[in-house]
Formats: C-alpha cells, sequence, structure tokens
C-alpha cells in the first residue's frame, strides 16, 4: 500500500501483559490507508514489530504532559485502539501535528470513534489525567476529531 508517512520516532512499550516492562523503543513508523506499522531498522533493514488496523483506532491525540519525558523525542501523541494505548513520541512539534492530522484524516469515518478520551498518560497504574485507576475507565475530556 502507498506509503502516507514515514519517520523515526520512539514508541513506549504497549505492556499488554501484566508483567511487560516499561520501556522506550526506536522504530520506523509507516502510515498508509489502512495501517500504522512500525519497524526495526536494523543492518539496514525493517523488521516489524508492530501494525495497527486504522478502522479500529478509536481516537488519535497529543497527549498532554509537565513531567519528565524519559526519551529523547518531546512532543508524545496516543493512538487508541481495541483496549490498548499506543504512545509514540516525535522529535518535533511540527512532526507530532503532522501525524496526528494525518491519522485523524485517516480514521474520520470509524465507528469506534470515542465521545471521550484521556489527556495525559497512563503510568504506574493511574491516568494522570483523572486519577482513574482503571486502564479501561472511560474518559474524561471531550475528544474532538
Ligand atoms: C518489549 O520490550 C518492547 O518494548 C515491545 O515493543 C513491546 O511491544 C513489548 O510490550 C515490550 O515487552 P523488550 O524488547 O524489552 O522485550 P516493540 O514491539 O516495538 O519491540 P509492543 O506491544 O509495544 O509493540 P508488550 O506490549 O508486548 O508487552
Ligand atoms: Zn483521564
Amino acid at each position: 500500500a502507498d506509503t502516507l508517512l514515514e519517520e523515526t520516532l520512539i514508541k513506549r512499550s504497549q505492556q499488554k501483559r501484566l508483567t511487560s516492562p516499561l520501556n522506550y523503543k526506536e522504530r520506523v513508523f509507516v502510515l498508509t490507508k489502512t495501517k500504522l506499522t512500525y519497524y526495526e531498522f536494523r543492518a539496514e533493514k525493517k523488521f516489524k514489530k508492530g501494525s495497527i488496523d486504522l478502522q479500529k483506532v478509536r481516537c488519535v491525540e497529543i497527549v498532554k504532559n509537565d513531567g519528565v519525558i524519559p526519551c529523547q523525542n518531546k512532543y508524545p501523541f496516543q493512538v487508541v485502539y481495541d483496549t490498548s494505548t499506543l504512545y509514540v513520541f516525535a522529535p518535533s512539534y511540527e512532526s507530532r501535528r503532522t501525524w496526528v492530522q494525518n491519522i485523524k484524516e485517516e480514521v474520520r469515518d470509524n465507528s469506534v470513534i470515542v465521545a471521550k478520551f484521556h489527556p495525559q498518560f497512563w503510568m504506574e497504574g493511574v491516568w494522570l489525567c483523572c486519577r482513574q485507576a482503571e486502564k479501561l475507565a472511560p474518559g474524561c475530556e471531550e475528544y474532538n476529531l
């Protein structure tokens, strides 16, 4: 499929298992009309590490943050799908804006779009925005597509 965007960004581990580590990895992100895929780039090759079907995306938005960001890229955004949230860190305000705008454009007609979302991080078992301690707790701020 045709690439709409491609850039090396940093992602936080999605911690799908209770025992998953919290870490940050540099990945090549590729956006097409149907998928957001990330690859590890090693020995001049791309190795696919994960992919999100855009039809499943429920929310894409910047993350508001006033704490320390423990990786080099300081402009976070979130992609919420199924029961997971992928946090991605862009190197600049402009880069983040481009990714959020382009993904929003592709998911505009999704039936699963949320009414409310969490504007801050899920961190150490709590949503920093609303202090709810349940990962699937309903969002606390109105979402605008
Ligand atoms: C891994 O840590 C990587 O961060 C994975 O990211 C991540 O998968 C894993 O989390 C996490 O355990 P180690 O490399 O130290 O094992 P990547 O796939 O980019 O390598 P996600 O789901 O974030 O892709 P979970 O979610 O699989 O538990
Ligand atoms: Zn919240």
